[in-house]
């Protein structure tokens, strides 16, 4: 077992909802769920002052307003999000270039080495907290330990603002307490399953081969025989390869003319160009993402024969999407375009589109 790595997992609480709360000071304090309000719209997620009253994330928003009949919707705000996922991304890295983003609110860190030497996992895992509030005025909660199944568990364990340690020598029994329904990486189906054969926590879980596990449950078997076992040697992958590249608006007014929307596609596609021209990149794969006034959301992809190098060849590929034969009408309030199928991907995998030059 490599029990000397040291592994933070953080996430933020309640994330949508608490900058919501954050910044509309009428909130706070009070149930809120975001998205959901529409007609046939689901929540994202939920404050906690709403999941006291059984609303959760992606549930149905007539749903969450009958177990909830205080509960205010709101809107979200995207963008909003990601400047906080930058903002704390930023504040991970003053610690490890070894960081794993799960989600735009959660993230793995290896501390094993780390640029502030003199800080142990749990004290590294205070300050980083303590960096994020004072950033953002934004709860998170860490787990740490020695592997990233743990990490992860225990940041989960004291909701919200809370700070869980595993050590390796409590890893075992704290394993051995806790329920199936709460192991990473066991769905809800998953877990149902276990339940019916008498599986309820790890404990129960160690009574059953890896054999059998295998057998039952496909490939992750083994890996449930083994985080049974505090098992997992999984690396923090601090560079995934980038699979895409998007630029995306919320526009001022809502657009409602052919004109109009060419108009963003032409700015959108110099944005791209940008994004592509920092990242030495480019791809073949286009796909135009439309919102209407509604939220209703339309993507409309093309693989072309080449690669979409310079600003005509984006350009044009992007009108084409949005001239299509169905053409985009109505109020749109968002579009993004982005490019995938990258060059740089391909060429790690080992594919090239060598052959087609020549
Ligand atoms: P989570 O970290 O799963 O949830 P959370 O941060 O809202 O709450 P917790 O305190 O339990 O961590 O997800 C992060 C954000 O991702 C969440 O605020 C909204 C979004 N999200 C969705 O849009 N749909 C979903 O189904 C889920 C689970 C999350
Ligand atoms: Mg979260």
């Amino acid at each position: 077992m490599n029990s000397t790595r040291k592994i933070i997992h953080i996430d933020m609480d309640a994330f949508y909802a608490s900058v919501e709360q954050r910044d509309n000071p009428e909130l706070r304090g009070k149930p809120i769920a975001v998205g959901g309000g529409s007609k046939r719209g689901v929540t994202t997620t939920a404050s906690y002052e709403a999941r006291a009253f059984g609303v959760r994330s992606a549930m149905p928003g007539f749903k969450a307003k009958r177990l909830c009949p205080e509960l205010i919707f709101v809107s979200p705000r995207f963008d909003v999000y990601k400047e906080v996922s930058r903002q704390i991304r930023a504040i991970f890295r003053e610690f490890t270039d070894v960081v794993e983003p799960l989600s735009l609110d959660e993230a793995f860190l290896d501390v094993t080495d780390n640029k502030s030497n003199d800080l142990v996992a749990t004290r590294m895992a205070r300050e980083i907290k303590d960096r994020i509030y004072q950033q953002t005025q934004l709860t998170c909660s860490a787990g740490v330990s020695y592997c990233k199944f743990l990490a992860k568990v225990a940041s989960g364990m004291n909701k919200p603002d809370g700070l869980t340690v595993v050590k390796p020598a409590h890893a075992f029994e704290f394993i051995g307490n806790l329920p199936i329904d709460q192991f990473f990486g066991v769905g809800k189906v998953t877990a149902q399953k276990m339940k019916s054969i008498g599986i309820h926590n790890g404990a129960d879980l160690r009574k059953w081969s890896k054999k059998y596990l295998i057998q039952r449950f496909g490939k992750p078997g083994a890996f449930f025989y083994n985080v049974a076992r505090g098992i997992d040697e999984r690396a923090v992958q601090p560079d995934r390869t980038r699979k895409s590249i998007g630029v995306e608006r919320t526009l001022e007014n809502d657009l409602d003319s052919v004109d109009a929307m060419e108009r963003e596609i032409h700015r959108l596609a110099g944005m791209l160009m940008d994004r592509m021209e920092k990242a030495s990149d480019s791809g073949r794969t286009l796909t135009l993402k439309v919102k209407s006034s509604d939220f209703k959301i339309l993507t409309r992809s093309r693989t072309f024969a080449h690669y979409l190098r310079d600003r005509e060849a984006l350009l044009k590929g992007a009108l084409t999407l949005l001239r299509d034969n169905t053409p985009i009408s109505g109020k749109i309030r968002l579009m993004g375009l982005t490019i995938s199928n990258l060059e740089r991907e391909q060429a790690c995998s080992g594919k090239s589109d060598q052959m087609t030059l020549f």
